[in-house]
This record gives structure tokens, sequence and C-alpha cells, in this order.
């Protein structure tokens, strides 16, 4: 409405500054011509001269100020088309970053559902939704494509970044149309519309070949590749923490140090080949034989060491025979069909009662390991109570 007021008065204002010079004019110019021409026939020709003068100043005017405002207008539309020319080709270009992302660019709505209110094209290459499935949940919300398990660490991580005004990164697993599973990287940050609500902005991109990598280099780095079972380091690694533990809510832990009996003759009989299918069968009894909590590790050629929280001394004698007898009871694969009996000595040493610190309790369980190869191999050794006090 004030737009249009301003033209209105301003064209108001020059019409009347129009009328007022026009009607100045004749009554001036007149009265003066009337005084200063008597003669009729004089004051005719100048009363014609007049007019003519009249419209070539009124015609001169009016050209100067049409040519003022059409050069004015000329000036805004080119400003107009540039600019339009300019977005469009903005567009494009987004559009084409967009459509060539390794996964996706969003806009949703910050709520439970992830409401997406805009998705690339790249979200049928990462999900395996078409955009117009996920837009507005109309077949499924991208919160029920997320791990469920991360949901909450999620959220907490969004609202923290929301608070500091910062943007936001996460790394999630993703279960795609087809079931298959991926892990994404999202980087986005919250924008707050006209109206006041918050909707989140970002791109999520497809890392599963960086995962897998990471996982693969974890696992040499923790596990011993002949066995798959934690390597010494890892295994030294979840003994101290173990202990940690044990110590804190002063609850036992005992530490079993289990030694092939006679691994060297299987070697010697049957190849080296066999003696390593020998170490992966009795590997896998092993780890079968034990509760998920516990864990094993080979701490070099046919030893084992195995941790076993919150067992006590007579558990873990327990659980040490039960390991003996199951291994030979059962004669082990050597790989070419054949098979070969073979035994176990275990030493058995229990947290706080043979030691309290990782070293300590090692060398008490494999001393008590060399007990049981005294006694005659394939038996279980407890240490003993004075051991402690050697080992420290
Ligand atoms: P003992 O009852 O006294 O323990 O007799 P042993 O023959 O088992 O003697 P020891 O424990 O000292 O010998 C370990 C043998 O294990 C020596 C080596 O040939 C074999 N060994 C060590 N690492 C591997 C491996 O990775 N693969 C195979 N096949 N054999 C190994
Ligand atoms: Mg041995
Ligand atoms: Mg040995």
């Amino acid at each position: 409405m004030n737009d249009n007021r301003t033209p209105l008065r301003r064209a108001g204002w020059a019409a009347l500054v129009y009328l007022i010079a026009g009607f100045a004019w004749i009554a001036f110019s007149d009265t003066a011509a009337e005084a200063w021409f008597p003669d009729p026939q004089t004051f005719s020709l100048v009363q014609t001269w007049k007019g003519f003068l009249f419209v070539l100043t009124t015609g001169l005017v009016l050209f100067v100020a049409l040519l003022r405002q059409l050069t004015k207008d000329r000036a805004l539309l080119t400003l107009q088309h540039n600019q339009r020319q300019a977005l469009r080709k903005r567009e494009r270009q987004l559009q084409v970053l967009m459509d060539n992302l390794p996964g996706m660019a969003y806009r949703c709505r910050y709520d439970r559902h992830w409401t997406m209110l805009f998705v690339s094209q790249g979200c049928a290459r990462l999900t395996g939704y078409e955009p117009e499935d996920l837009i507005n949940n109309r077949v499924a919300s991208y919160a029920s494509l997320m791990d469920e398990e991360d949901s909450e660490r999620i959220l907490g991580e969004v609202q923290a970044a929301l608070d500091n005004d910062e943007s936001f990164s996460l790394e999630y697993g993703l279960t795609r149309q087809d079931g298959s599973r991926i892990w994404v990287w999202e980087r986005g940050r919250g924008v707050e519309e006209e109206d006041g609500t918050v909707v989140l902005e970002g791109i999520v991109l497809d890392i599963s070949d960086r995962k897998t990598l990471e996982n693969e280099l974890e696992e040499m780095a923790t596990r011993d590749p002949l066995t798959g079972l934690f390597n010494r380091r890892e295994m030294s690694r979840v003994l101290e923490e173990e202990l940690d533990r044990a110590r804190r809510y002063q609850r036992p832990m005992a530490v079993l140090w289990v030694d092939f009996d006679h691994f060297k003759d299987v070697n010697d009989t049957f190849g080296h080949a066999a003696g390593d299918s020998v170490l992966r069968s009795i590997s896998r009894l092993l780890l079968g034989s034990v509760r998920s909590v516990d864990a094993i590790g080979r701490f070099g050629g046919e030893e084992f060491v195995i941790v076993l929280p919150e067992m006590d001394l007579e558990e873990a004698q327990d659980t040490a025979e039960r390991l003996r007898r199951k291994v030979a009871e059962k004669p082990q694969p050597l790989g070419n069909g054949q098979e070969v009996p073979l035994t176990i000595s275990v030493g058995v040493a229990v947290y706080p009662d043979h030691g309290q610190t990782a070293p300590t309790l090692c060398a008490a369980a494999d001393k008590a390991m060399y007990l049981a190869k005294q006694r005659g191999r394939n038996c279980v050794a407890m240490a003993h109570l004075h051991d402690q006090v050697h080992n420290q």
C-alpha cells in the first residue's frame, strides 16, 4: 500500500504543478499580451506564438521526464535479468554438485522421525529409497533406517551442537531398503526458519569402505592371524582392564595358563601345517567352551591365556578341569582328514589370592602350568599361595 501511494502522490504533485503553471501562464501572459499589444491583429499573432511556446515548453518537459524514467526502467530491467541469470547459474551449479555427491544432501525437520523436507537424487544410491519415498515419511522415515542403538547418542550430539550454534558430525550405521547395512558420515547444522522453527541441513556420505578398512586394521592390531584369538598385546590390555574392574568392585578374577603337551611331536610327526590346524581347532574348542565375558588370547607358540572375570579359586579350577577334559576327549583334526589325540596342561592363578598385578598373576599361573607338566601333563595345577610373596 505504502509503495503505491508514493508514485500516486508524486504524479499528483506533478499534475498540480503543471495545472498551476498552466493557469498562471494563461492568466499572466494573456493580460500582459493585451496590455503590450493593443492592436487586435498583432495580439492574435502573439496569442498564436504564445500557444506554440507553451506546447513546445511542456513538450520538452514531458520529453525530459519520460526519457529519465524510461532510462531508469531499462537499467532496472537489465539488472533484474542479470540477477535472474546469475541465480539460475548458481542453481544449476548447486544441482550438479548435489547430484554428484557420493551421498545425499538433505533438509529435514528436527523431530524424532528426521522428517525429510528435501533430499537430493543421491538418496536412491545411498539408501535404496527414492527421494519422494523419504520426504514427509511417505514410505519410511529416515530415523527408521538408523541403527536403533545409535539414536540416543545421535540426538544428544545434535542437541549439543544446536545449543552451541555449531555444526555436527555424526557416524552411524544405516539399513538400506534391501536390508543391507552401510556406515555413513553426516555433517549438518541447524537453520532457523522464518517462522522460528529449526530445521537441519547437511550431507550424508557412505563411509562403509573406510569403516571396513578401519575394522580390518583394528583386527590386525588386536588379533592373532592364525587362530583369530586376541594377540598378546590385546590380551595384556584386557587383563589390565579386568584387573582394574576386579579391584574397583573387590571381586575375584582368574587367569588360566594353557600349554599343549608334547606339541613339538605333532609338528615333527605330521608337519607344521598339521600343527597349525591343531592350533586352530583347539582355539575354537576353547573359545566355544567359555562364557561370553571371558577372554582368550594366544600369548605365543602353543601357549594360551584365559581371563575369567568374577571367578574365585574353586570355580576357576572347575573351569580349567572342564577345558582339560574337553580337549583330551576329542582328537584334533590335522587338516588332511586324519586326527591326533592331544592334551593340555593348565596353570590356575586367582586375583587377589595369588597376585595383585598382571605380571604377578601371569607369573603365578605360568609357574602353576609348569607344575602341571611336572605332575605328568594333561593336568590342572593351582598356583601356591606363597607364590604371591615370591612374585611380588
Ligand atoms: P611340553 O609338553 O613340554 O610343552 O612339550 P612341547 O613339545 O609342547 O614343548 P614346547 O611347549 O616347548 O614347544 C612348543 C612347540 O610348539 C615348539 C614349536 O614347534 C611349536 N609351535 C610354536 N608355534 C607354532 C605355530 O605357530 N605353529 C606350529 N605348527 N607349531 C608351533
Ligand atoms: Mg607345549
Ligand atoms: Mg610351550
